[in-house]
């Protein structure tokens, strides 16, 4: 399978992140995507590909534009006033809040930014900027004929909503590659979404809408981020009614019972009709994730992979989570072989 990659990822390093009151090192790193890329290169070969750049247009399709401009010229207000130091929301707009625009920078970061775990930093738009051109460099690629392509994405997206970000994640580059595909001119998208936290901004996102299907199968949010979204009874509003399935899991889920949730999800995404797939990949289902609670193995991962590969759709794979340095290389690509092996067939 074709690879998408771009060192800028490198650029968005966050010194730190906040766990029940302590500063500790984040664990979304740039090591991460290195040790995929490792892995991909010993299993694929050495050739990736690099991103072209798509611009801010097709992000705009799927964000704010407020969003999207507050992103990209952030840096240099925030700089200018603070000094090169990372930024950190410290204050949010409460509830039924009357005045959102301030004149503050600080206050509008809390405007725009759910949480503490996504500083932005001098080099963060650059790595966002590619990663979204790197998902939508692979959803040319299959959008030109490839099966399937790999997005290896970092920063990840599916935390960003229409007109937030955070949970480590700054621009959508699942939603941006499930829309470049329908304004290309596939009827119906499916995103599935398998990384362990719920794909809120993705759900967010296509929430009103019936053309692009969102499924994520993750912790039940009773008791995992995103806390807030992420139940069983979230179906869609108006047209999308129907349109999103979230399949929560509780602590300790196994292949047994995350494998028939999958077989839910695929059997939706054929009943729906899709004709281009979209993968949210997070691997931190894994047994050895530190931020996770699921039970999955190494081997699982070949098996989630076939079993995609049978709706036989035209496919693009997009990185979102994995704390597991040693193990998300592997269970990356063997999400990926296992997609081959099946379409194979
Ligand atoms: C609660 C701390 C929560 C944020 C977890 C973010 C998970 C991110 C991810 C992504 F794919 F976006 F990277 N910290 N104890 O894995 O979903
Ligand atoms: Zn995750």
């Amino acid at each position: 399978m074709k690879t998408v990659y771009s060192p800028l990822h490198a650029l968005q390093d966050a010194e730190a992140e906040f766990i029940r009151g302590k500063r500790v090192p984040s664990f979304e790193m740039p090591r991460r995507a290195e040790l995929v890329l490792a892995q991909v290169k010993h299993v694929f070969g050495d050739e990736t590909i690099e991103p072209r750049d798509f611009g801010t247009e097709p992000l705009v399709k799927v964000h704010d534009e407020a969003l999207v401009a507050f992103l990209s010229t952030f840096w240099d207000r925030w700089s200018a006033e603070n000094g090169p130091v990372d930024a950190f929301p410290n204050a949010w707009p409460p509830p039924r809040s009357h005045r959102l625009r301030t004149q503050r920078i600080g206050a509008e970061l809390g405007r725009f930014c759910i949480d503490m775990s996504s500083p932005i930093m001098e080099g963060t738009w650059r790595a966002v900027s590619a990663s979204a051109n790197v998902a939508l460099t692979a959803q040319a690629l299959v959008a030109g004929g490839e099966r399937a392509a790999f997005a290896l994405c970092r920063p990840p997206g599916h935390h960003a909503g229409r007109d937030y970000f955070g949970g480590y994640c700054f621009i959508n580059n699942a939603a941006v590659a499930a829309q470049a595909f329908r304004d290309q001119g596939a009827a119906r998208v499916a995103v599935l979404d398998v990384d362990y936290h719920h794909g809120n901004g993705t759900q967010d996102i296509f929430y009103g809408r019936n053309d692009i299907l969102t499924v994520s199968i993750h912790a039940d949010p009773i008791l995992e981020y995103p806390y807030y979204t992420g139940y069983a009874d979230e179906a869609g509003e108006g047209d999308g009614h129907g349109f999103n399935l979230n399949l929560p899991l509780p602590w300790g889920t196994r292949f047994d019972a995350y494998g028939e949730a999958l077989d839910v999800s695929l059997s939706r995404i054929a009943s729906f009709g899709a004709e281009a797939l979209v993968i949210s990949l997070g691997v931190d289902t894994f047994d050895g994730d530190p931020i996770s609670k699921f039970k999955l193995r190494n081997a699982d991962f070949s098996t989630i992979g076939r079993a995609i590969a049978r709706l036989g759709l035209p496919t693009v794979f997009i990185m979102e989570g994995g704390y597991a340095v040693a193990d998300i290389g592997i269970n990356v690509v063997n999400t990926l072989s296992g997609f081959e092996d099946g379409f194979a067939k």
